[in-house]
């Protein structure tokens, strides 16, 4: 017998009249006198393990009938076609060696949503947030294998910062010794210095928005997955974006087809996701908008219920190209054909979910930045560094940033964004 399998292998691959020894952790438990089942979890899924008295020392019987939920318990006995058993099998248990007690499990049927957060260390080990964790580290994985398949360097930017990238209202200010600095909202005008080197660049990071309302959309700790690219314009930027996305999901597709399942998502819906996505300018988003009836003038961005509006009925995601240059950050390029716009796209997620990534063509003149800058009243003095890169010898370049949490919400079709990360931090919380 050869060292412990997992209960995937197992009912994989069962192994006959072979004995067998898992561990894992007590899913749940029913016993009748002389026989217990106990369904055993481990990570990668559920097997009925069955403890029948007499096949097995009575102390580890005992083990077995006291055994409570979350316990952790090793256990070697051989594997029984059932199909009354998850997975179509049981394990026999010939012994059952309990490893860590657990007092009584906190989280039952029919918590409160607040219980459930308090006890999120916990919570995460159920099944759909096992699933939701695996889904995305598919995502990541895809992202990682595509990103590397097409030349991307990944760099490691900073996380304390002297600069605001997304503007002042939702930064997270802290002392850093004597001097002020913030928490990171992008890693992008890092990303941006560092293309200069390798040309094609990302970055895997956390970043920090002090984001006040509370929505189903924003987290306060978010990760971001941001891309930097030199001699690329807006429209080689989304094609980017389309590949890259699509990667990302038709990772998942190979991968998590049973965790897909389990969530209630139809893996067909996901299979659809390939390029080319919808484009569409803003100009033209604000008739349609109006034409449903909505009430929002040309220069208004688009908000969560807008975008719900126009991505319902949608099966793939759709890009928003050229908002107006008061929307969007002072980063973005000027479009020459129509100056009242930038050079930019967000992606939104179809089904309603809305945004998923911001990009743009970056500003390459000087000039142009530092007015804009100054018309949003921000001292350009902890720019000059940034303002260098445009100075020392400039070219077009374009990146975008991906909200990781707000992609894994759309492909797992969560309701709420916080369960899209283990530990959320939200304005309301940031326990445990
Ligand atoms: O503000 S963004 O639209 N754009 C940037 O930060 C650029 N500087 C990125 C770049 O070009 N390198 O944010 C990008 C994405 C956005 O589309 C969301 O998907 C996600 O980051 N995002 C968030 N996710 C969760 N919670 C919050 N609060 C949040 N804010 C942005």
């Amino acid at each position: 017998m050869a060292g412990f399998s997992h209960v995937r292998d197992l009912l994989e691959n069962p192994p006959g009249e072979e004995e067998v020894q898992v561990r894992g952790w007590v899913y749940r438990t029913r016993s009748s006198g002389k026989i217990v089942f106990a369904v055993l979890r481990d990570s990668t899924g559920i097997v009925q393990v069955t403890i029948k008295k007499g096949n097995l020392p009575d102390p580890e019987f005992e083990q077995a009938v006291g055994a409570t939920i979350e316990s952790s318990v090793e256990v070697r006995g051989t594997v029984h076609k059932d199909d009354r058993a998850p997975g179509g099998y049981e394990l026999r248990a010939k012994s059952f060696i309990l490893i860590g007690p657990a007092p009584p499990f906190p989280i039952t049927e029919y918590q409160s949503e607040e219980l459930l957060l308090d006890n999120r260390h916990l919570w995460i080990r159920s099944r759909e947030q096992t699933a939701v964790m695996k889904v995305k580290a598919s995502l990541l994985m895809g992202a990682r294998n595509w990103l590397d398949e097409n030349g991307f360097f990944e760099v490691t930017p900073p996380i304390f910062t002297q600069n605001a990238c997304e503007g002042g209202v939702t930064l997270f200010k802290l002392k850093y010794f004597d001097r002020e600095a913030y928490l990171s909202q992008s890693a992008q005008m890092y990303l941006e210095a560092i293309m200069f080197s390798l040309e094609r660049v990302y970055a895997l990071t956390p970043s920090f928005r002090a984001e006040k309302s509370r929505t189903t959309r924003h987290l306060t700790e978010f990760w971001h997955l941001e891309l930097e690219e030199a001699w690329v314009d807006n429209i080689g930027n989304m094609k980017i974006q389309e590949e890259l996305v699509s990667a990302m999901v038709q990772e998942v597709v190979r991968d998590r087809k049973e965790e897909i399942a389990l969530l209630g998502r139809d893996i067909e819906q996901l299979k659809a996701i390939v390029p080319p996505f919808k484009r569409v300018t803003y100009s033209h988003m604000i008739e349609r908008l109006q034409g449903k009836g909505i009430d929002i003038a040309w220069g208004c961005d688009l908000g969560a219920a807008e975008e719900r509006a126009v991505t319902q009925e949608e099966t793939i995601p759709t890009f928003v190209t050229n908002f107006p240059i008061e929307c969007k950050a002072f980063y973005m390029k000027q479009d020459p054909d129509d100056p009242r716009t930038v050079k930019c796209a967000d992606l939104l997620a179809p089904e309603g979910y809305g945004e998923i990534i911001g990009g743009s063509e970056r500003e390459t003149d000087i000039d142009i930045i530092m007015a804009r800058l100054a018309e949003q009243q921000v001292p350009v003095d902890a720019y000059q560094w940034y303002l260098d890169l445009r100075r020392y010898g400039s070219v077009p370049h374009s990146g975008f940033g991906l909200g990781v949490e707000r992609v894994l919400r759309w492909v797992c079709k969560l309701e709420h964004i916080r369960d899209a990360v283990p530990f959320p931090r939200t304005v309301a919380r940031a326990y445990p």
